[in-house]
């Protein structure tokens, strides 16, 4: 069996971009899809996205675990975007979120996360004012885990970083918001371009390849959602990855 895993993150209720996503990975039919969490939240088709993780589900290995959007699904928030998210999901969307767990090591090989292990709200790579957070302690928040390979997302930016034990940390990026600004603290993540991102990891002879995947997709639909809901602020991140 080839070890492969296709990495989604941040899918955020973004049917339009998880179909291109999955439609990109029709010549990988084997391959375990893994969904780094924020998957449902955001005012676009949270109903559809859980209904087509699910359909994917009967043709391929799909295995997903939480972030701290989804746990605030599951607390219910309160906002119009989560009114509206709930009312899309149902109690049995929810239940879907509930069962799923905030980490998972896949095969005794992928360790994924959110954010940072134990911590969905924070980035693991990324500091706001150097770029990077410190390689010491991106190396240990890893101590302990037992995995070939650390996978996360959180900060919608694709990366791949190598620790000093030659093991490394794969974010994919955002499958459906490419762009983002945030208030605690004020900052802004983008990337630039109105495109959906995932990642796709296999075990070679020559170590782990790592293949960030960059896909078009019809995001004018997203956009169109977003201004149906009066959210201004995505519309603009979705159409041009920009915040
Ligand atoms: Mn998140």
């Amino acid at each position: 069996m080839k070890l492969r895993y296709a990495l989604l993150s941040d899918i955020h209720g973004n049917l339009a971009a998880l179909d291109a996503v999955l439609a990109d990975l029709a010549d990988w039919p084997e391959a375990t899809l893994l969904d780094l969490g924020d998957t449902l939240y955001g005012p676009l088709d949270p109903r559809g996205t859980w209904q087509r993780l699910q359909a994917e589900s009967a043709t391929r290995r799909v295995l997903g675990i939480n972030g701290n959007q989804d746990r605030d699904v599951i607390d219910g928030t309160s906002s119009t975007t989560m009114d509206y998210v709930l009312d899309e999901l149902g109690a049995a969307g929810v239940r879907w979120l509930q069962r799923r767990p905030a980490s998972v090591l896949v095969d005794n090989l992928v360790y994924a996360c959110h954010g940072k292990p134990g911590d969905d709200t924070r980035y693991w790579l990324e500091d706001l004012d150097d770029g990077l957070r410190a390689l010491g302690d991106i190396h240990a928040d890893a101590a302990g885990i037992a995995a070939e390979i650390l996978v996360c997302g959180h900060s919608h930016i694709p990366r791949v970083l190598t620790l000093p034990d030659g093991r490394m940390i794969v974010n994919p990026g955002s499958v459906g918001l490419p762009a983002f600004r945030d208030t605690d603290p004020p900052h802004a993540m983008q990337t630039g371009a109105p495109l959906a991102r995932y990642a796709r990891i296999e075990a070679t002879d020559r170590g782990w390849l790592i293949d960030h995947r960059a896909v078009p997709y019809d995001h004018e639909q997203a956009v169109e959602q977003a201004l149906d809901r009066d959210r201004l602020d995505w519309a603009q991140w979705l159409s041009s990855g920009w915040a």
